[in-house]
């Protein structure tokens, strides 16, 4: 292919464990039926004849004149399973779980896969791949997998026909609306890399479906957008595109303007109270549902950055949501409805938890509420949104950014996955001590995880191949919260650059050691963000330092930094449950990773460490861009041992993110001189 195959590589491994797999995956008798297990004999061919050098030979019985043999299919649907598995096991398991186990049967022995679902029959055929791929033995298995999150989707910020992607960082669209229903080989690529680590649902639109804000769109342009992807001839290109990720079990969905009952229908109205509009919608609904049978459900992104929404007819976003909801009465299908609503409120932090927090319980049963993880937007490091503790009776899910709009966009290679393990593990008491996100999320079946997509036309997907794992631990974290930093990103780089212990121990601490770097030396490690320059109209760019932009976010002044958000001063933190509020308000018991974003506080106040706040700033900020330099040091002593091509590629990148932290840094440090007038102790600013 002329792009890349990221971590489905399926190189050759070594000969001393070829022989073993061998042995137990040449022979498979899998299931035939659903469009599914098609998948899954392609993939099994492809992946064994890449990693042993031939493919295995595929059977429609029990193949009898070998030792050992591979059988995947339902459980009771054929005799080397349902003779060794007791069904109950594989009917119990959530959807997309499977059963991977070793047995004997009639004196052969079998590696079974099973599962209640056709889809586990995809998720368990990948994991068994992937065990060959990272080098684990299979001889002994017993393997019980099910998803923890009961919805896994990507937020394609894609704008159709334009194939722009808002936040992207790797090129076009991938998706081609234009020629719909013809389809790519891409589309099948895609569909496999996201299956392999367990996501369920794609929304290929963005959720800016109307004239994107500041956007200098003309007429034309905004008559493309995505509000029209709900007209039954694209519903038709529509489908075109879910029957390729159906085979992966991926469920299609769309973003929808709220404002469609005008645009599309010709009300004059979208108030959800107008029975109408109820009946409008209604129809849609059913209308997707002859044409995409399978369809996962509307995204909704209302009253946000000139996205019409019910606020517009002085209704609630309970109100607002539950007319789609309803419409999704007897369908196997919901509405994610986003909760990144700005408010009057001075504090941004403030807002979504003052427009939503009250409406708990009101909201249909169709309905979720999508908070993003923290209270501003996808920032270096924030803190854990309030909202995630306020709304028991609702079924919340969680949206993470997988693509880096402010950790380096395409160009610096910042791992997502601690930022996202500490979200997912914050305890938010919402249920007393012991209640931590991942827990909130998995309480109910319409509730999940949403990742802002990463992937572009680029030949690497991502912009650039270490971002690639971005993807994949968002995947493998939305399958299991627990696995940990260093177990996804050694199983990443083993199936993406193989074995080489060297390469393996260096590309790891580049990505673990990424996440603390970005943090510093874009903002310096007590709690600062959002200093980011916004640019002219249509050029936002959000990569460049321009910290005098947004002043209200840092809060610096000549006599100190940082925004009171405590109790008495915005009030944010009196949004969490206690202890957390006590524990935020007192500078003493804030953690410091926190300080300023929840204190005003002098320059010269003293951290714990005898440092004051304006020295250790500058040290963050000077140690960020050394890390920097350091991470580009281990990746250039792997040439040789990386191909050259994604070798070099990767160096380039390296180039412009030394050069970019180095401006970061300078561009603060200068700033924060202005501000407090107190000099570095180690005389680095103000600069020679
Ligand atoms: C911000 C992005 C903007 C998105 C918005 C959103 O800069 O492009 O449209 O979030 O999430 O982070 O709706």
């Amino acid at each position: 292919t002329t792009y890349d195959d990221c971590w489905l590589r399926y190189d050759r491994v070594e000969e001393t464990l070829r022989a073993a797999y061998r042995e137990r995956l040449s022979h498979a008798y899998v299931s035939e039926g659903a469009p599914e297990l098609g998948a899954v004999r392609a993939e099994l061919r492809r992946g064994l004849e890449g990693m042993l050098g031939r493919e295995p030979h595929l059977w429609q019985h029990p193949p009898r004149s070998v030792d050992s043999f591979l059988v995947i299919g339902h459980p009771e649907e054929m005799r080397p399973i349902s003779e060794t598995i007791d069904p109950e096991e594989a009917w119990d398991l959530a959807d997309g779980g499977f059963l991977l186990r070793t047995v004997e049967w009639e004196g052969q022995e079998c590696t079974v896969l099973t599962a209640s679902s056709d889809r586990g029959l995809v998720y368990g055929t990948f994991h068994l791949l992937r065990l060959v791929a990272t080098g684990e033995p299979i001889d002994d298995l017993d393997v019980c997998e099910e998803p923890a999150n009961a919805n896994r989707i990507v937020n394609h910020w894609d704008n159709p026909f334009r194939r722009s992607v808002e936040r992207g960082y790797a090129g076009q669209s991938i998706f081609d609306w234009e020629r719909l229903p013809d389809l790519r080989e891409r589309y099948f690529d895609y569909a496999r890399l996201l299956a392999s680590v367990g996501i369920d649902g794609i929304v290929p639109n963005n959720v800016n479906t109307g004239i994107p804000p500041r956007s200098t769109a003309n007429d034309a342009v905004a008559e493309r957008a995505g509000w029209q992807l709900l007209k039954r001839e694209n519903l038709e290109k529509l489908e075109a595109l879910a029957s390729v990720f159906r085979r992966y079990g991926i469920r299609t969905y769309l973003s929808i303007n709220y404002a469609a009952p005008i645009r599309l229908g010709g009300l004059d109205t979208a108030d959800p109270h107008d029975p109408e509009v109820q009946q409008w919608w209604q129809d849609k609904v059913d209308e997707i549902y002859e044409i995409v049978p399978d369809f996962g459900g509307f995204l909704v992104k209302a009253d946000s950055e000139g996205q019409p929404g019910p606020y517009d007819y002085d209704r609630s976003h309970a109100e607002g949501a539950n007319v789609l909801g309803e419409a999704f009465e007897g369908h196997d299908g919901r509405v994610w409805w986003r909760a990144f609503v700005y408010s009057e409120h001075d504090d941004r932090a403030v807002q979504a938890y003052e427009a939503f927090a009250h409406l708990d319980g009101e909201f249909h049963e169709k309905v979720t509420v999508q908070i993003k993880n923290g209270p501003i937007d996808f920032q270096q490091r924030e803190p854990v949104s309030t909202l995630f503790g306020a709304m028991p009776e609702t079924d919340l899910g969680c949206e993470l950014q997988i693509t880096g709009e402010y950790t380096g966009q395409g160009v610096h290679p910042t791992s997502h996955v601690p930022m996202w393990k500490e979200v997912l593990g914050f305890d938010t008491h919402a249920d007393g001590e012991g209640t931590p996100v991942k827990d909130v999320l998995t309480e109910r079946d319409g509730q999940g995880i949403a990742g802002v997509g990463i992937v572009g036309e680029d030949p690497n997907w991502t912009g650039n191949y270490l971002l690639q794992s971005n993807l994949y631990g968002f995947g493998r974290l939305c399958w299991n919260p627990d696995l940990s930093t260093e177990e996804i990103t050694d199983e990443w780089v083993r199936q993406t650059f193989g074995h080489d212990e060297a390469v393996v121990d260096a590309v790891s601490e580049i990505l673990l050691d990424s996440w603390q770097a970005c943090i510093d030396y874009h903002t310096g490690g007590i709690g600062l963000m959002h200093m980011m320059y916004n640019g002219e109209k249509t050029l936002e760019n959000h990569y460049d330092p321009a910290p005098w932009e947004w002043p209200e976010y840092h809060g610096a002044t000549a006599d100190g930094i940082g925004v009171d958000r405590t109790t008495d001063g915005s009030g944010y933190a009196a949004q969490y449950r206690e202890p957390l509020t006590d524990f935020y308000d007192d500078p003493e018991t804030c953690p410091e990773e926190l300080l300023l974003f929840f204190h005003h506080l002098p320059w010269e106040y003293e951290l714990e460490d005898g440092t004051t706040v304006i020295q250790r700033l500058y040290d963050d900020l000077y140690a960020g861009a050394a890390a920097v330099d350091e991470l580009r040091e281990r990746w250039l002593a792997l040439e040789g041992q990386v191909d050259e091509r994604r070798h070099r590629h990767v160096a380039e990148r390296f180039d412009e993110h030394a050069l970019q932290a180095k401006r970061w840094r300078d561009t603060l440090c200068e700033y924060f001189y202005e501000k407090s007038e107190i000099p570095d102790e180690h005389g680095r600013v103000p600069a020679g």
